[in-house]
Order: C-alpha cells, then structure tokens, then sequence
C-alpha cells in the first residue's frame, strides 16, 4: 500500500531526514522523496511564512503493507497535510451529477512549481502573449516531485478511497496529457463532447479506443486545475447527469463496449439535454469526476493561459465492479448500478 507521511524535521540535511524514515520500522520497499534542502534550512528561522511554506514541502510516499496513513514524529514537530473528507451530501452529489468539486485538494505552491517546469516545455514565454501562438499545446506525462505530490494529497487519497474503495484503485505516478489552452480567436480543433475512452488505447487511432460499462482502465476522471480558471479561461465544459445516461447506453455492448467513434457519431445527442457547467476554480482544485461524465474543452477568451491535468485515476482489479456479493459498493459503482436499475439490469445481468 501507498502510504503519504508528511514530515516537518529538525534536520536540515537528507541524510539525517533519511535516516530518521528507518525508524519507522516498516518494511519500506519504495522511498520517494519531495524536499526542498534550502526550505528545510530555513525551517531553523522564526519566519512564520517560511516554515509555513516549508510544512508544505516535506512530502515523503512509503510503500508498505500496513495501515493506509501514518504520520511518524521522532521528537520533531509533525504535519499532516489536512486532510478534508468528503461530506455525505457531496457522495450523494457525486451519485447523482457526476462530479464532486474539491477546492485546495492540492497547494497554491505545488501548482506554481508544476507551471514552471510546464512553460519551460510549452517553448513559449510566459511574460510575452506574442509567443502564445497556438490556441493548445498538449504536453505528456509528467513525474517530477510536484506533480506526483499534487496527485497524491492525503484529501485526494482519502476522496478515492470514499468514492472508489479503500485498496481499489493505483496511486499515481504522474499526472498523464496537459492541454494546456491559451487566449486564441483560432478554433482548438478538440472541443468536442465526448468521453475519455480507456482501453484498446493501443490502436493509434483514438477514435477506436473503447469503453465499456464495466469501466475497464478507469475508476475516474479527474480535472487538476494548476492555473486559477475563471468561466473565460477554457474551462472544461461538463453535462452534468451525463454518466448515468452513458451507462444505459454502454450496457447493451456488454465487455466490449463502445469505441469513442462510435459513441461520437451523433455528438453524444443521448446527454444534449444535461444542464452545463464550467469547471472554473482556482488553482489546486481538482473535480473528481464519474469516468462517464461528457465534458468537452472550449476555446480561451481571458487573458491568462489555462494550465490542466486530466488524469485517469486506474482502478486496482481492471475495471469497476457491478455485481459485489458483499453489496459493498463504491459510489463510482453505484451510479452505474442506479442507471441501470430495473429492466435494463436485469436484462444484462449486472
Ligand atoms: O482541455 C479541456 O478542457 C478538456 C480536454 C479533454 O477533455 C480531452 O482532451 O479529452
């Protein structure tokens, strides 16, 4: 198991910190570490907005086979991120709409760090709108210790946990496509509704990926937000309820499921009549999102550009379960189960 322990130390050297990890007395078979050796110098000062930054800072992942979180204090002071759980009324909404809003699921700091390494790879100056010159740049995966860190946030954890099960999904390695938008009259070309497919990815015809009602290669869709995203800087458009309309109409294709060519075919006119929203926020939202939610991109009409992850979060068996002979559900699982319920789920046996 993938544990976040979140150290503040005394020590203002690796080593020590190193160290200190053995007497954890756990059989640690992966370290990673994310430390700032100049903020963990300064956590020696009284300057309240030093250390407050430097709390942010220590992040450790310890894989091992114990309990699901842990903090570890020798004698030193320990921070936990805080870790902020999902209300009722928010699972419910999640059942129900598709998508659950969680605003500081990661830091401001995390997020200014990530968009530093980004526009380094976008090849355009961040002080100069004359080199934006493309309306979206898609960067690849990255892995660098603010973007697994922003991934990986005790709140987050404890969101997948709440809504796809405790041991049933894979903690991150990385935080998959950035589209990343920017101010631009030019048409981005990718706005269209639709779903993230999320198997038979390797065919390099995207319009053949499939998906399927079991869910097979994704327990969520997630949206990172790393830039503030107000209703004129791209925000994702998401039609709220579409998940349930797509599990009825995923459920007759049973394991093979659909390919996104063929779902897109009439422009997901099943969802036409879901409400609209924007997934405006500031940065370090993250929307954890049904993976049947349709959303679709829109050009940029503010001034600032648009900086987003949309990470899949993997499930840890394959695919989604729809029949549990413990009845324990997570409510990903439900909302497709409450989609389906009467004649259409007997009908396929789920
Ligand atoms: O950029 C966005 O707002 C969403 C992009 C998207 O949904 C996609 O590329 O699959």
């Amino acid at each position: 198991m993938d544990i976040a322990i979140v150290i503040s130390a005394r020590h203002a050297d690796a080593p020590r910190v190193t160290a200190d990890l053995a007497v954890l007395n756990e059989a640690a078979v992966n370290v990673r570490f994310h430390v700032d050796l100049h903020l963990l110098a300064a956590k020696r000062t009284r300057d309240q907005e030093l250390v407050r930054h430097c709390r942010l800072s220590y992040s450790y992942w310890v894989t091992t086979s114990h309990e699901p979180f842990r903090s570890y204090d020798q004698g030193s002071i320990v921070v936990q991120d805080q870790v902020r759980e999902l209300t009722p009324t928010e699972v419910t909404g999640f059942i129900q709409q598709g998508f659950v809003k969680i605003e500081g699921a990661f830091s401001q700091d995390l997020a200014e760090e990530a968009c530093a390494i980004l526009w380094r790879d976008t090849g355009c100056n961040p002080d100069d709108p004359s080199t934006w010159t493309r309306p979206v740049i898609r960067l690849g995966s990255y892995s660098q210790p603010p973007f697994v860190a922003a991934a990986n946030t005790a709140t987050l954890r404890r969101a997948f946990d709440q809504l796809v099960g405790v041991g049933r999904w894979l903690p991150r390695e990385n935080l998959g496509t950035f589209p990343i938008r920017f101010p631009s009259s030019a048409d981005p070309g990718d706005a269209g509704w639709h779903v993230d497919a999320s198997f038979g990815t390797e065919n390099p015809d995207f319009m053949s990926w499939r998906v399927n009602v079991h869910s097979k290669g994704r327990a969520l869709l997630m949206l990172f937000l790393f830039s503030d995203v107000g209703p004129e800087d791209a925000p994702t458009r998401i039609r709220v309820g579409s998940h349930l309309e797509m599990a009825r109409i995923l459920a007759p294709a049973g394991e093979q499921g659909r390919s996104l060519g063929d779902l897109a075919r009439n422009g997901f006119a099943e969802t036409a009549h879901c409400a609209e929203l924007a997934a405006t926020g500031s940065a370090g939202t993250v929307y954890l999102c049904h993976p049947f939610l349709v959303h679709a991109a829109q050009p940029h009409r503010g001034t600032r550009p648009r900086f987003l992850a949309q990470p899949p979060l993997l499930p840890a068996s394959g695919r989604l379960e729809l029949t549990r002979p413990d009845g324990d559900y997570g409510p990903v699982e439900v909302a497709i189960r409450r989609a389906l319920e009467g004649v259409v789920r007997q009908r396929f046996e789920l």
